[in-house]
């Protein structure tokens, strides 16, 4: 990376010529705020088996020390996701402050309505009223965890679904759900956000209440302005076009989330950019035209959910920022006028070179120079993993309490 500054000016040169503006350019990648899972630094696996790794955090304020690792070699990294109870503590201030020691902010609260054997029909959806009580005195629960740690995004994932033909009825569901999110949304006060994230299969087999992103539009269009969808890389059949989704719900008003990471088969939590690397650049194009475009007003919480089983957790995690920073950076790069004009004249094959031109475009040494400017190494990963932390918190927690993550089988 010492060699970044040539190749730098080189790309700001060819930049500048374009009449590109680098400054704000650097300033966007700058201001980037990408938060990661308190859940992606402890042990996950499979149901067939989690392989547990040395390093990996059992406790919630390891795993905060392993974000604050992630943050301090990107510098773009300054908030952590909770899951409750995986992260339950006596004292939530204490531990928003524990994160302030460290240079780090609590982000989304995430309730947990998909491990109690209570919810087997069903949370919020489930047939039973006294089972909808529970699920729902839960979001409730992460409602005052929010307001205490002063986390202004709820985000819920619902495995709320049916496994076979009959078992229930679709529109009851339906309502039942309507209801629940009534009462939570009521209870959450200006500004906090409700981040409804749908995925279209797993665990029930047959139908899943929030499948697909028309199901989670719906509920927030019933409930207010403070409800939104959140879109989970992960959690598409083979072949969407997420990033006409994506455009769909910035069109719409109700972009409220992001949960990054990538897939080859199903809703795998992979390093992101690591399977389909264009795919996160068109996203991202998307994006930027959003934010770019007067007429739309984005707030877009952006989170990376990974749960890699056989890489290590911080490595990948900063892999994984790394990635979303160089497809943020090559959006930003797009010749938006060229190809609006493209697009304008039918010139389709113009119109799409001038998209893949941006996506060709070398960022590394533009990120390696934003870096140095923050007071950062220009090649995280490298600096993270010549620091010693991997090796010194393998010692200190070798042997120490499985746990974490909540698997049953972990
Ligand atoms: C699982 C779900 C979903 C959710 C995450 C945290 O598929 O992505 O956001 O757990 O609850 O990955
Ligand atoms: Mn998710
Ligand atoms: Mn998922």
């Amino acid at each position: 990376m010492a060699t970044f500054k040539a190749a730098y000016q080189v790309l700001a040169d060819s930049l500048a010529e374009r009449g590109v503006d680098i400054s704000a350019v650097k300033k966007a990648l700058k201001a980037q705020w990408i938060e990661t899972p308190s859940w992606g630094y402890a042990d996950s696996g499979t149901r067939f088996k989690v392989f547990r790794q040395t390093g990996a955090a059992h406790t919630t304020k390891e795993k905060l020390q392993d974000a604050a690792q992630v943050h301090k070699y990107t510098g773009v990294a300054p908030s952590v996701a909770l899951h409750i109870p995986w992260d339950k503590v006596d004292d939530y201030a204490e531990l928003s402050a524990y994160a302030a020691s460290l240079g780090l902010k609590l982000g989304a609260i995430n309730p947990n309505l998909f491990q109690d054997n209570d919810y087997m029909l069903g949370s919020l959806c489930s047939p039973s009223a006294s089972i909808r009580r529970k699920a729902l005195d839960h979001c409730l629960e992460c409602v005052e965890i929010a307001k205490t740690v002063g986390s202004n995004n709820i985000s819920l994932w619902l495995a709320d679904g049916i496994s076979s033909p009959g078992q229930d009825d679709f529109r009851d569901r339906k309502h039942r759900l309507q209801d629940t999110l009534h009462e939570l949304y009521a209870a959450m006060p200006n500004p906090m956000r409700l981040l409804i994230e749908y995925k279209f299969f797993e665990p029930a087999f047959y139908a899943t209440d929030l499948g697909d992103w028309a199901s989670s539009i719906l509920q927030a269009q019933k409930l207010g302005p403070r409800a939104m969808v959140l879109v989970d890389l992960g959690h598409h059949p083979l072949g969407t076009n997420i990033e006409q989704i994506v455009a769909f719900l910035i069109d719409e008003g109700r972009l409220g989330g992001f949960h990054f990471n990538n897939k080859k088969f199903a809703d795998d939590d992979l390093t992101v950019g690591s399977i389909n690397p264009y795919e996160l650049f068109l996203i991202y194009n998307e994006l930027v035209a959003g934010e770019q475009d007067p007429a739309v007003n984005m707030d877009v919480a952006y989170m990376i959910d990974e749960s890699v089983n056989i890489k290590p957790k911080i490595a990948s995690m900063i892999q994984s920022v790394v990635n979303v920073q160089e497809a943020y950076a090559r959006a930003l790069l797009v010749d938006r006028k060229t190809l609006k004009e493209a697009q304008a004249s039918g010139d389709v094959v113009k119109a799409e070179e001038t998209v893949l031109s941006a996506y060709r475009l070398d960022v590394r040494p533009l990120l390696a120079a934003v870096r140095e400017e923050m007071g950062l190494a220009p090649d995280p990963l490298a600096a993270y993993q010549a620091s010693g932390y991997y090796e010194k918190v393998c010692q200190e927690r070798a042997g120490t309490a499985a746990g974490g993550y909540g698997f049953d089988g972990a």
